[in-house]
């Protein structure tokens, strides 16, 4: 599938350190140490609606972290997928009576426009699920060989059982995933399946429903295992860093490893989980189902700058929940004019201290706030808010702009 255009990234003079992330399943911050590029995949959207600030939350958290990694000296190998056929969108279309092709390419195509705008680096591969149905044919049948997978009616099931380490990456207890599961997608009363969390990889034809030929007969894939089959396919096992939202933590990313798992023994999925934060509006989760929904594009058509979007994100800790208000984002325009006349004068207060605390924040499991806030010191020092204004270094907005630009993403180059 086509990804989107990549923004111009500028090199800086020093190089960042070495990158500490939180990861789920240990509850502890790990330092990824990756062996030749660093390999993240970071799950995609399901095309049925246009992206909302709780999705950019999350694809602007994991591109710090592609950025980070680039600043330590790290070549970055970054996959992402597009859920391009799943209930959610057959039904979506249904409703609004489109063609569900249709509807998913419009959204995605959305999508690569918001990411663009908002500058998040674009995947090496972005891969739709329905261009992997036979890298997923593929999984089910080693997933098959290692006698894991059982049928019920026309559908495919995957033995949760069939992996001893099931339940690791989420550590939840069996109470609390029976309680999930059925609010993300899983059906755990389904009559036939051998443990209620069992989870489909292959969904028999229904009438008026797309399916594709498979020796399973005819019908689409499974939610989880279109993850596994891209991720295993352009990553290789064991990768970096597998990243979401933490509505994913389970069932998905504990299905994906589960997957990965049985079809490849002694191979994790991946060497660590990250989640970012939830973020809702109106008193709850934002969600497409809800409808609380705040779109990035309607926000871009009524011309708000996209980097006061971003710097709206950029204020929150990418693993804290929060509630978008408009208020923030008023705010963040004022703060981007104020820091854009700082950037403008040239000379400012020295640079070289600051760059190094934005590089030390982002790569302490990605503190934004915290690097933010040293950029809010050093315009304050530059523009002398307190009558002593330090323009001691001649460099100080070229290098400026530079480290907020390739570290934080915000470009504020002057026009
Ligand atoms: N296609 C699947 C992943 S394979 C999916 O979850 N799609 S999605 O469109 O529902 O979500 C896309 C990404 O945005 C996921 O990582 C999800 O965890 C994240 N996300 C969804 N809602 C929010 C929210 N309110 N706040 C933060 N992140 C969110
Ligand atoms: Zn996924």
């Amino acid at each position: 599938m086509r990804t989107w255009t990549a923004p111009e990234i500028p090199t800086l003079p020093v190089a960042g350190p070495a990158v500490a992330l939180h990861d789920t399943p240990s509850g502890s911050r790990i330092t990824a140490t990756p062996d030749g590029p660093a390999r993240l995949y970071v799950c995609g959207i399901t095309p049925y609606d246009a992206t909302h600030i709780g999705h950019a939350a999350t694809y602007v958290a994991f591109d710090l972290l592609n950025r980070a990694w680039r600043n330590a000296g790290h070549e970055v190998t970054y996959v992402q997928n597009v859920t391009d056929v799943d209930d959610p969108l057959l039904e979506r279309a249904t409703k609004v009576k489109i063609d569900w092709v249709e509807l998913a390419e419009r959204e995605t195509e959305l999508f690569r426009q918001d990411m663009t705008a908002l500058r998040v680096i674009p995947p090496a591969h972005y891969v739709g699920a329905v261009e992997s149905i036979p890298l997923v044919i593929e999984l089910i049948e080693r997933l098959q060989d290692a006698g894991s997978v059982y049928r019920v009616e026309d559908d495919l099931y995957f033995s949760v059982t069939a992996d001893p380490a099931f339940g690791a990456e989420s550590g939840m207890d069996r109470e609390t995933m029976l309680r999930i599961f059925p609010e993300r997608g899983g059906d755990p009363d389904r009559p036939g399946k051998k443990d209620p969390l069992d989870c489909v990889v292959w969904r028999g034809e229904r009438p008026g429903e797309p399916s594709w030929p498979s020796p399973f007969g005819p019908g689409r894939p499974g939610w989880h295992i279109e993850c596994t089959a891209i991720a295993q396919r352009h990553l290789g096992g064991a990768f970096d860093v597998q990243a979401g939202g933490s509505d994913l933590v389970f069932p998905h990313h504990e299905m994906c490893a589960g997957h990965a798992q049985v079809a490849v023994p002694g191979t994790p999925f991946a060497r660590a989980y990250a989640h970012a934060g939830m973020v809702a509006y109106d008193g709850e989760k934002m969600s497409k189902s809800k409808g609380n929904l705040v779109f990035v594009s309607a926000l871009r058509l009524s011309d708000v700058d996209p980097m006061a979007i971003r710097l709206v994100l950029l204020r929150h800790h990418y693993r804290s929940d929060w509630e978008w208000t408009d208020a923030q984002l008023w705010e963040a325009v004022d703060t981007v004019a104020l820091w854009r006349k700082a950037l403008s004068l040239g000379r400012g207060a020295p640079a070289a201290p600051v760059v190094a605390e934005i590089l030390a924040a982002l790569a302490d499991d990605l503190d934004a706030p915290r690097a933010t806030a040293a950029v809010d010191r050093w315009v304050d020092a530059t523009l002398g808010t307190d009558g002593l204004a330090d323009t001691s270094d001649p460099d100080a907005s070229m290098t400026m702009l530079a480290t907020l630009d390739a570290a934080l993403g915000l470009a504020l180059w002057l026009s």
